[in-house]
Formats: C-alpha cells, sequence, structure tokens
C-alpha cells in the first residue's frame, strides 16, 4: 500500500532530497523544434520524449504547459497523452491549463487531469472564486498552484490593484493559505517583480511557490533563490522552458538541454550557498 502524503509535503521532500528547484516547462513549439525532427510523422512527441528521457534524473518537476498541445490537434493530444506516462515516480508532473470555472465544469478537469492524465499538480486560475478552486483541492495528494503575480506586463492591469491594505495578488496569495487545508496549495508567482515576490514571500511564508520567469524571460535567479524559499529551505520550484527546450536546434538537442538543466541546478546549489533564507 503507498503511503498517502500531501501534494506539499511531496514537493518539498523531492526538493530535499534531490537538493534541486528546477522544474523544466515542456512547452514544445512545433516552430522551435529541431529542423530534422519535422520529417517524423509526430515531432512533437518525438521531441517532447527525448527531453524527458535526458533530463528525468534531474528534474523535481516537469511543468506541461496544456497550449502547446492543444495547438497541434490529435499530434499534441496524443504527445499530451503520452507524456504523462513517461515520468518517473520521483518526479512530479503539473499541468498548466489556468483553468478556473464553475464548481460543475471544474469537476471535469480534475477527472481529466488528476484521473485521467495522472497528474500530480495543476495551475488554476482564482478569479472566479472559491467554488471554482474547491473541486480542485478535495485530494490531498493532488496540489494547484494558484496564480498570484504573474510575469507578464499585464499584471499591472489586475493584480496590483488595492483591495483594502493589500495588493490584489496579496490578497490571493491570502485566500490560498484559507484554502490549504489539505495542505496543498501553492502559488504561482513570477520572477520579474521581486518586491511583490518578497511581499507574498512573508505574507505566507511557507506556501510552495511556483517560479517562471527566468532564463528567456529575464528574471533574476539570484534573488529568487535568496527570498523565494520557505522557512525550511523548500517550498519553491523553479520553472525553465525555452531556456533548456532550445539550448540547441541540432540533432544533440537533447544532450545540449541536460546540459542546460545541469547549469541551472549547479547554479541553483551555489545560490544556496551564497545566500542566506530570508524568512
Ligand atoms: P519560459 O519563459 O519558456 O521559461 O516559460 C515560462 C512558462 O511559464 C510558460 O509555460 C508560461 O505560460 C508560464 N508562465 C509564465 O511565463 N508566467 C506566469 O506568470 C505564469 C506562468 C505559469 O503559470 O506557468
Amino acid at each position: 500500500m503507498t503511503e498517502k502524503i500531501s501534494f506539499n509535503n511531496r514537493l518539498n521532500m523531492l526538493i530535499s532530497n534531490k537538493s534541486s528547484f528546477l522544474c523544466i516547462g515542456l512547452d514544445p513549439d512545433i516552430d522551435k523544434i529541431p529542423a530534422h525532427l519535422k520529417y517524423e510523422k509526430n515531432p512533437l512527441n518525438i521531441f517532447t520524449e527525448k527531453i524527458i528521457e535526458a533530463t528525468k534524473d534531474l528534474v523535481v518537476a516537469y511543468k506541461a504547459n496544456m497550449a502547446f498541445y492543444e495547438s497541434e490537434s490529435i499530434n499534441g493530444l496524443e504527445t499530451l497523452q503520452n507524456l504523462c506516462t513517461l515520468i518517473p515516480k520521483d518526479v512530479l508532473l503539473i499541468l498548466d491549463g489556468k483553468r478556473g470555472d464553475i464548481e460543475n465544469t471544474a469537476r471535469k478537469y480534475v477527472k481529466a487531469y488528476f484521473s485521467d492524465m495522472n497528474a500530480d499538480a495543476i495551475t488554476i486560475n482564482p478569479y472566479m472564486g472559491y467554488d471554482s478552486v474547491k473541486p480542485f483541492i478535495q485530494d490531498a495528494q493532488k496540489g494547484v498552484f494558484i496564480l498570484a503575480l504573474t510575469s507578464n506586463p499585464g499584471a499591472n492591469d489586475f493584480q496590483n490593484l488595492q483591495v483594502g491594505k493589500d495588493s490584489l495578488y496579496q490578497y490571493v496569495a491570502r485566500k490560498a493559505l484559507e484554502w490549504n487545508k489539505n495542505n496543498n496549495c501553492g502559488l504561482v508567482v513570477g520572477a520579474t517583480d521581486m518586491e511583490g515576490f518578497e511581499i507574498i514571500r512573508h505574507t505566507t511564508p511557507d506556501l510552495p511557490i511556483l517560479v517562471p520567469g527566468i532564463g528567456a524571460q529575464g528574471g533574476d535567479m539570484e534573488k529568487v533563490i535568496q527570498i523565494g524559499r520557505d522557512r525550511a529551505g523548500t517550498g519553491m520550484l523553479i520553472n525553465i522552458g525555452r531556456d533548456i527546450l532550445y539550448a540547441s536546434d541540432g540533432k544533440d538537442f537533447a544532450e545540449k538541454a541536460r546540459e542546460k538543466a545541469q547549469y541551472y541546478i549547479k547554479e541553483m546549489t551555489r545560490l544556496v550557498h551564497t545566500s542566506w533564507n530570508y524568512i
């Protein structure tokens, strides 16, 4: 019988055991994958398989962004289904769909992602409120990462608005704390607004944070390592997509992706040792 452990505890155990925060973003773009693969029946699938094969012993998690699969019709959906079977037991699979809908619909997402595809966690958009989030957080073993402060320019349109004394993103972070009764809620906080990041970390000292924005989007990894960890020195996944996936556009793409992933892990370890835990 497998031991039941909450998503957040499992995540933190894996981070500790692997001494790494690396989450590779599986965002395979048909226009960016190496040219020699384009003659294959399903180029996306081969690319995804090779990247997973080359990096699966290095990562804590993969985050597969649904858009890159859904945009390739049947080939994309087959690739997504296949990739869900390729993830080792000691690696987490996060499906990134940023879902959020009425409860009746949310239950269908739960079935699709948590039961059928066996993902460990998903990203959700909290805009529709608690009843839209509730179905995703019933099973303690399955986690959610709730959008709080995103890395895109439009983050400023709503997320920085004042709600009483808080910014909206801080209010969302407080809500996530309230919803974390099963120890399976985390937040998405981009690496592009470090002031906001720090406020969120102080508001929720122990919630896991999924951090996009390092690599292609130019986020500051040193600062993220300095302020992003929880009080135990865990509680954070740093997602890197394009900078690893497209490390080479030649036949050595998987090997080069592995080297890039190794570079990031080394860099994370170095920064952990040269920075101090801020909380
Ligand atoms: P790279 O910029 O290629 O490393 O990929 C970033 C990934 O994180 C993409 O899948 C984005 O859709 C996603 N993302 C952001 O870039 N910014 C955010 O604020 C939130 C996400 C996300 O929820 O994953």
